[in-house]
């Protein structure tokens, strides 16, 4: 009964929402498709699976990872397959195969992951093999360490089976000589690389699941900035900077100019933060607020985003400018979200 006198009253504005999405669908957009929610609005409840993704083509990385998820597979075997998807594409130029070179013209990647016993693995300047994660998981799995850092990381890759690869495309070879001609080496907002044209290409992909025993994992893999120093590495291996992950609280990855982030040690910082009551969504802030506080002329010029997951369901975004952008992908939702930002 109430129900019908609630639909009553409230029925102007549900013809009024009506016709607006009926508009949208007609006009092939979901007008509410990139609304950044409030925190944790669309939250899972624990024990529900759910994964998170940095910029828009984690929505083609969860998608992979959901695979795992829904059929009751571990959080750990969703985040690798999921980030495999960026890896493998040539047209994603800033992770894995077809991404960026440094200033030297080689193709290096950063990569780590992270499971819910903290047990970790990492890869730094490693050449010539498309999926830097799985290489980061088998240091986590078949070795005694934490962290392989280049010729070293990439023998061993080797002596694990990878084949020899040249990740080098035609296409970021010839942005990479465009760049030669002016060699500027500047930061740029969400871009952090001097491409001619100063076209948009984000960026590193962090992702986080949480699987249905409630155990959580996370990966993070990138080709770094783009022509960067030769054995430059970003925040992105390194755990507690470019991820973090504590079964009992939750987990945060990060994107953006790596260097703000390790120095605040960003994902360890998100996760401590929520560890001592703070949502998602806040801890991120509290995070980008900090970098900016440390220094604030430069903190308007780059761009840093992070995001994270709480063990009960509830995820969150913050970036230092407005442009980061975060996919969702759980039971109910499938979506990408503009995340807020400082400036
Ligand atoms: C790095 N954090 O190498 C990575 C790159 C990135 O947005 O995420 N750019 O510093």
């Amino acid at each position: 009964m109430l129900l019908i006198l609630f639909y009553m009253s409230d029925r102007r504005k549900f013809v009024k929402l009506s016709f607006l999405s009926s508009v949208a669908l007609l006009a092939g957009k979901n007008l509410f498709a990139r609304t950044a929610k409030a925190d944790g609005e669309f939250a899972t409840v624990k024990d529900e699976p759910v994964v998170i993704s940095t910029w828009d083509f984690g929505k083609a990385a969860n998608a992979a990872a959901w695979e795992v998820l829904k059929t009751g597979g571990r959080a750990l075997d969703a985040v690798e397959t999921g980030v495999k998807v960026p890896e493998a594409d040539p047209d994603n130029q800033s992770v894995g195969y077809g991404g960026r070179p440094d200033r030297d013209g080689k193709v290096t990647l950063d990569a780590c992951i992270m499971d819910e016993n903290s047990r970790c693995g990492s890869v730094a300047c490693l050449e010539h093999v498309t999926h830097a994660i799985s290489v980061a998981r088998m240091v986590m799995e078949r070795t005694p360490h934490v962290m392989l850092a280049g010729e070293g990381a990439t023998q061993f890759a080797f002596e694990n089976g990878f084949k020899k690869e040249n990740l080098l495309t035609a296409k970021s070879e010839a942005e990479w000589k465009a760049w030669l001609k002016e060699s500027k080496y500047k930061p740029q907002n969400n871009i952090e690389n001097m491409m001619p044209g100063g076209k948009l290409n984000h960026d590193t992909i962090g992702m986080i699941a949480m699987d249905k025993k409630g155990d959580l994992s996370g990966a993070c893999t990138t080709s770094g900035m783009a022509y960067k120093m030769r054995g430059r590495v970003g925040d992105s291996p390194i755990i507690g900077a470019g991820l973090f992950v504590d079964n009992e609280v939750g987990a945060a990855t990060s994107t953006g100019v790596g260097e703000e982030v390790i120095r605040i040690v960003g994902a360890h910082l998100v996760v401590e933060l929520m560890r001592q009551g703070l949502s998602p969504q806040a801890a991120c802030k509290k995070a980008v607020e900090r970098i900016a506080a440390r220094n604030p002329k430069q903190a308007k010029e780059v761009q840093v985003g992070f995001l994270a997951l709480h063990k009960s369901g509830k995820y969150g975004a913050f970036a230092l400018q407005k442009g980061f952008s975060y996919a969702v992908k759980n039971g109910n939702v499938e979506q990408v979200f503009d995340a807020p930002s400082l400036f």
